[in-house]
């Protein structure tokens, strides 16, 4: 039997389950991407605001284009467990904030209905790095035109990808396609609408079958739907919201809400998401599977800990920077979450910018060292291969999939020629350091390293070299 509204109240008694109705009351918040990463985080925040008896934060939550998760999830009534577990301990919770979902792919106008309900209040986002299209401008914006026409109350409409200044960049695309459309209607965006920035932080892997079989065994039902996930979340938004009102209840749940959301951003992109991509892709190379894997070996650990410590942080506004960079190596060890490496090496073309370039940048101002990103960017061009040092293949996960695969593949005959043209794609590291001749020079040195003795010995010979 799966989990859902009927056996709720017949799951063991230390399992958190729902305590408020989830039939009564229309949802509050639209959230477009409803992936793992949003049910075990924002979906648990808003889980708190319902129990404390604030019935506005329901969810319509929507799938952008696969239906089998919508689908599973309409199953089990929105419901899904989430198991807790860190070195702190093990918990499960069922949240119950999810109250509907749909398919924007293919519903569309329920999507569009959804935005334009008068019970929404806001619309939140993870739809990732590639999400950020005219398409997604067009959904948001056929549903805020209904808003405006029968006078209902602005949104807040909340970006929480892992992109520098989300809120203006979802804002800008928002107001590029009303503008090219309907003057009256950018006037209402202006006045009532807002688009905070906002970083969000919890390590929330893709689920597994050993997380799946977990959960049967914990709740005594089947649930296909089921996540793991660590004890630390971090939620931080701008302090401008479309009812200002909703900053002290939200602060009341734990999220710090802040007019300087850039501090916090930059530190997450560069420190914990630049060290996952160098992670990810040395271990897809090396044929390490999982996060804890990769930092498992300690000169993977040396490497994360001085690419934090030397080239990162020194670029950082955030001054906590040594106990954020320890605390994060922790959180990679945790052995209970199966955090697959070529998950994370998913879309590198569009997560790269943000988690590398600015901190090589930021050396060479300085004229400071940054072998260890040069070192990261030659794995990459290895990774493009598409197979391991142990010759198993792999398959690249990329909307520039085939361009990065073409570019890559004469690397053993031609090295030089490919990393040049690796580093001539602005795309990937911007116009500031896709010419920069230096830059070049230690990547193609790295290259050559990984390619003749492979990655581990490459690492050994970086962490040597800068003792
Ligand atoms: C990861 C992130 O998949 C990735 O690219 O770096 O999903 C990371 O786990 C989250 O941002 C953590 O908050």
């Amino acid at each position: 039997m799966h989990l859902c509204a009927l056996n709720l109240a017949s799951l063991p008694a230390d399992i958190h389950t729902p305590i408020y109705d989830r039939r009564r009351h229309a949802p509050g918040v639209v959230h477009l991407g409803l992936g793992a990463f949003h049910r075990a985080h924002q979906a648990m925040v808003f889980d708190q605001l319902l129990s404390a008896g604030d019935t506005r934060w329901g969810i319509h939550g929507v799938g952008m284009t696969r239906p089998d998760l919508v689908n599973a999830l309409r199953a089990q009534d929105g419901l899904y467990a989430v198991r807790v577990a860190d070195g702190q301990g093990v918990s499960w919770h069922v949240p119950g904030a999810l109250w509907r979902m749909h398919v924007a792919a293919t519903e569309r106008n329920d999507v569009v209905q959804a935005i334009a309900a008068a019970s929404t209040r806001w619309v939140t986002l993870t739809v990732t790095e590639k999400g950020y299209t005219p398409a997604l401008a067009q959904l948001l914006l056929d549903g805020l035109r209904l808003r405006q026409q029968a006078g209902l109350p602005g949104l807040t409409i909340a970006s929480c990808d892992n992109l520098q200044g989300n809120g203006h960049k979802l804002q800008a695309l928002v107001k590029a396609a009303t503008r090219a459309q309907d003057a009256e209607l950018l006037r209402w965006l202006d006045a009532h609408c807002a688009f905070p920035c906002s970083m969000v932080d919890r390590i929330v892997p893709a689920a597994t079958t050993d997380v799946l079989a977990a959960a049967s065994q914990a709740l005594g039902l089947r649930d296909d739907a089921a996540l793991s996930t660590e004890g630390f979340w971090e939620w931080v938004i701008e302090d401008r919201l479309a009812d200002p009102a909703d900053a002290a209840l939200l602060q009341s749940a734990g999220v710090r809400v802040t007019p300087d959301v850039h501090s916090y951003e930059e530190a997450k992109l560069r420190m914990l998401n630049g060290s996952h991509s160098a992670m990810a892709l040395m271990g897809a190379v090396t044929g390490r599977p999982f996060i804890a894997s990769c930092i498992g070996e300690p000169p993977v650990r040396s490497f994360v800990h001085r690419l934090m410590s030397r080239e990162v942080a020194p670029h950082l506004a955030r001054s906590d920077w040594a106990d954020y960079r320890d605390a994060l190596i922790a959180r990679f060890g945790n052995p209970y979450l199966k955090h697959s490496v070529h998950q994370i090496a998913t879309d590198s073309s569009q997560k790269i910018p943000q988690r590398w370039p600015p901190s090589v940048l930021g050396q060479i101002a300085q004229g400071a060292s940054f072998e260890h990103h040069a070192l990261a960017a030659a794995v990459f061009l290895r990774y493009t291969l598409g197979v391991d040092e142990q010759g198993q293949a792999y398959a690249l996960n990329d909307p520039q999939a085939d361009s990065l695969m073409a570019m890559g593949a004469a690397q053993r005959t031609e090295p030089e020629a490919c990393v040049r043209a690796l580093l001539a794609r602005e795309d990937l590291w911007g116009n500031a350091l896709s010419g920069h001749a230096a830059w070049a020079a230690r990547v193609t040195h790295w290259h050559q390293q990984v390619m003749q003795h492979g990655v581990d010995a490459s690492l050994q010979q970086l962490l040597q070299l800068e003792a």
